[in-house]
Parts: C-alpha cells; structure tokens; sequence
C-alpha cells in the first residue's frame, strides 16, 4: 500500500481538500500539541485507518453478521478484541463504539432503566459531559448525582461525600474517570463505596487508557472494577474511535453488545477497529511502556517550572498527563485570551473551566495542558521544562508583539527538531 500516490491523488484531483489537509499537517508540526487528549498516530495506524475496510458494511459481531463477505473482517475485530483483552487484562472488549460518547450512552442504555441514577465526577470538578451534563442526552432519560473533590488544592477526591451521595441516592452505577482532572483515583474506595450499595462500576479512563495500558498508572480492573469505556486516540494513540471493555461479566458484556449494536449504532468502522487493532499491538511493547511512563516525567518537569512561577495548579500539580492551571487567579490572564495568544505563538492547548469558576465556561479561569502529544514527539524532561518556560513567558508578555514573535520562533525551531511521526503530506 502507498500512502503517497493516495495523497498524489487528492492534491492532482481535489486540491482544495489538499490544501486544508496540507494546512494541517503543516500546523501539527511547527506548532506544540499541548491538548492533552490528543495525539499522533503512528504510520501504521494512519494506514490502517485509510485503508479498503471504510468500503465493507459489517453489522453485527464476528461470526454473525447481517451481511456477506465478511471473512477478512471478522478477523480485524477478532484481532481488536484479544488484543484489547490482553492489554487490559479483562475477557470482553466491544471495539464498536464511534468513540468516547456513544461508548458511555451504550453503558448507560445497556444496564439502566429510564430513571435510574448515575453517580459520578462533577463537570466543574474535572468530570465530563457524558457523565451527566444537562445538556447531554443521557442526562435527559437518567438521573445524574455528582461527588467533587475535597479540597482543589490538593485535589483528592471527597470519599465521605461520595459515599454519603452513594448511600443517599442508591446509583445503579458509580462511575470514576474525568477529562480535566490531575491526580489518581483511589480505585479501591469506589469498589468498597460500589459495594456497600450493590452498584456497578464503571470507569471512564479515556484520557488515561495509554497510560494503564504502558502501566505507568494502575488498571482500574485490578481492583475489581466491572467495566471500563475509553477512547481510543488519547495517550492510547490509537484511531479516533471509542471501546468498552468487560471484566469479567458475560451477561454485562452482552448487554453493552446489543446496546452498541443495534441498540444506538449501525455499522462498525471497519477501518477504525483495523487501526484500533494495529494500535493496540503498538500499545503492548516495551517502547510503548517506556513512552507512557516519560509522558509522566513530562508532565512532571512542566509542573515543577509551574510552581517555581507561582502559577497555581488544581490539585496542586499532576500525578498523570495534564495540568490544570488557574491562569486568571494567577497572572490575570483569562483562559480565553491564554488559549489564544498560545496559539499565536505555535502552542495548541485548551481554556478550561477550574473548581469554583467565577467565569463562564467560553472565557474561563484555567488552561488544561498535557504531554501525551509532544512525548511522541521525542521531547524529554527539559524540552518540556523549557515549553512551560516558553508558555509563561509567553502569557506574561500577551501584548508584547516583538516578544511573541521571538517566542514563536523559538517554537518552530524546537518543533523542527522533533518531527511528528507520521504525515502523508
Ligand atoms: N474532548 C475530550 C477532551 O479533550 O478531554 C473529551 O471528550
């Protein structure tokens, strides 16, 4: 297969689409990918993903499908689903689901009546849409309560008050996992709480799959959680796509089956879950083990030039990928205005709402920033020392042009030495 001529193809057959993928792959890399969800896949993955398989309709599971032809992709998600077993350490894994959303709605349709009550993080804690925003569609058809943490300096989670909220509102499911939060779980409480109150649990472990599947944090399974959701392409660096596993639970695991299939979706990307498949193989070498634990010395030596400035950090600092850092409280720059002179200067990172946000969620207090992207890069400890340098710097002087222009330059000059891994253009 050669990804050249395919892209050959476009630029002689579509070239306005050329020009905004080449754009594109120009941006990813002389700018720094701080959003901590993201990532850069690696060729093998991009080919897999633009491969023949997007042409084949395959409804259904392996071994029974609703259509024809399907001997080669019953292999691909045979392939998926092992691979995904092994490297969670758990005997069921969907590898349907179109991504982070649909994976959790499935979860919720697949063991809850209309009604039923979920209890999980808190949005403005670091908890996500999908956990029960109002504006969700799941928070339409269930109930939603939420626990925070105890204190946002040092982030740990209020148990007590979990508890209290478990024993108080009885949750079908208790969901630990978020989008914005830095510090670990205590996965054996949720357990303990889960118990207590005959729920089930479920982890949300989408920002942080790579980083258990490298076992640089621990796997939510090994303390007998029952089910874990995630996406596929955060620190995991796997195709845009979502997956649910099964720990153990065969009557669960085939409940969530029929409520990704048919219950809220149709055809499976076949050449997502080939992808899925090619990236969880990645995901199971040494090199990979060795990538996730650097992504948290990354993060690590971020936070220490973080503290040397004074700049406050939610939690304190990070035990994972990201940091949250209170921009306005600190420097008096709102999040809105960080993100955007960031990304003037070729740094790519997102405004994000902190604990107690006095400002509203389009021009919040904080920045969320991480290190998953620039690790896969190759940077190391005082390459990313020197991005936070160049991140504060860069906010401290938000209306200095000359300033901004030799920052950015600096910039592409330190992208230039890391090049992105894979690109067809
Ligand atoms: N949008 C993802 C994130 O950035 O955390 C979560 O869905």
């Amino acid at each position: 297969m050669n990804t050249i001529s395919k892209v050959e193809g476009i630029q002689h057959r579509d070239q306005e689409v050329f020009e905004a993928i080449a754009g594109e792959a120009k941006r990813q890399s002389e700018g720094l990918e701080l959003i901590p969800s993201e990532n850069y896949v690696s060729a093998e993955v991009l080919e897999a993903n633009g491969s023949i398989l997007t042409n084949k309709y395959s409804e259904g599971y392996p071994g029974r499908r609703y259509y024809g032809g399907q001997e080669y992709t019953d292999v691909v998600e045979r392939l998926a689903i092992s691979r995904a077993c092994e490297l969670f350490d758990c005997k069921f894994a969907n590898v349907q689901p179109h991504s982070g959303a649909p994976a959790n709605l499935a979860v919720y349709a697949a063991l809850l009546e209309p009604g039923d009550t979920v209890l999980g993080m808190d949005l403005s804690h670091g908890g996500h849409l999908t956990h029960g925003h109002p504006m969700t569609l799941p928070a339409k058809i269930y109930k939603f309560v939420t626990y925070k943490m105890k204190d946002p300096e040092t982030g740990e989670i209020d148990y007590e008050g979990l508890r209290a909220m478990a024993l108080e509102h009885k949750p079908k499911i208790i969901l630990a996992g978020f989008s914005a939060y830095p510090r670990t779980l205590d996965y054996k409480k949720f357990v303990g709480i889960a118990h207590e109150v005959g729920a089930i649990t479920m982890a949300d472990m989408a920002h942080i799959a790579g980083l258990i599947a490298g076992k640089a944090l621990e796997n939510p399974f090994k303390y007998g959680f029952d089910i874990i959701t995630t996406t596929t392409h955060k620190t995991l660096r796997g195709p845009r796509g979502g997956m649910i596993l099964t720990r153990e639970n065969e009557e669960i695991a085939k409940k969530i089956d029929k409520a990704i299939f048919p219950g809220i979706q149709g055809g499976p990307h076949m050449h997502t879950i080939a992808a899925k498949a090619v990236a969880f193989g990645e995901a199971k070498t040494q090199a990979f083990a060795e990538y996730a634990k650097q992504i948290l010395k990354n993060a690590k030596a971020m936070e220490e030039v973080f503290k040397k400035n004074n700049i406050r950090m939610i939690g304190g600092g990070t035990d994972n990928h990201l940091i949250l850092a209170d921009v306005f409280g600190s420097l008096g720059v709102t999040g809105k205005e960080a993100q955007t002179v960031l990304d003037e200067v070729g740094i790519t990172l997102n405004m994000n709402s902190i604990a107690g946000d006095t400002r509203k969620p389009l021009d919040p207090s904080g920045i969320r920033f991480g290190t998953p992207a620039i690790t896969t890069r190759g940077f190391k400890e005082a390459d990313c020392a020197l991005v936070a340098e160049l991140l504060i710097e860069t906010l401290k002087n938000k209306d200095n042009v000359e300033k901004k222009k030799e920052i950015h330059d600096k910039i592409i000059a330190l992208a230039n030495k890391f090049p992105i891994p894979s690109s067809f253009v």
